[in-house]
């Protein structure tokens, strides 16, 4: 008898200010936009066969909000870029640990070689891990690395 395997489902969530990508400090963030991220993660999310949720927000509130939803609508794993609120959000932290759902934090700019009060990072010590410094391809590295975490999650690796 054939068994249908669900697809994974990936949520990827993006902070405050991430919707101003490509015009905003090219120096730091680069010229891509956040729809041209989106439509390249969505590509390789069909290459890779999952399913790709992708949203961003101004608001921590409705970033706990999608976090907090997650496990109702059966997502597997979270590639979250909190954008500021990586430095502050002791919110975002506790909504990512009550979902219990595996996560890695991701970000455009290397926020080590920034301004001290960037190189803290309220998620990463929860993470899967964190990918920083290489623009839109830390989402496709992200993407890549969460995926087969799943797979090797699901066969019990
Ligand atoms: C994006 C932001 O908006 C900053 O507040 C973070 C992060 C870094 C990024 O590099 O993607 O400090």
């Amino acid at each position: 008898m054939s068994q249908q395997i669900k697809k994974l489902h990936i949520l990827t969530l993006n902070g405050p200010n991430l919707n101003m990508l490509g015009k905003r400090e090219p120096a730091h963030y680069g010229r891509e936009s956040l729809e041209t991220i989106s439509e390249n993660l969505h590509a390789l999310a069909a290459k890779l066969g999952v399913t790709l949720t992708f949203e961003q927000s101004n608001h921590e509130g409705v970033l706990i909000d999608h976090i907090q939803s997650a496990p109702d609508l059966a997502v597997d794993g979270i590639i979250i870029n909190p954008a500021a609120y990586t430095h502050t959000s002791i919110a975002i932290r506790d909504a990512l640990l009550a979902s219990k759902i595996p996560f890695i934090e991701v970000h455009l700019s290397n926020i080590y070689a920034r301004e001290p009060f960037r190189h803290k990072s309220m998620v990463s010590d929860i993470a899967i891990g964190t990918i920083a410094g290489l623009g839109g391809d830390s989402y496709q590295l992200a993407l890549r690395g969460l995926v087969t975490k799943l797979h090797q999650n699901n066969r019990g690796d």
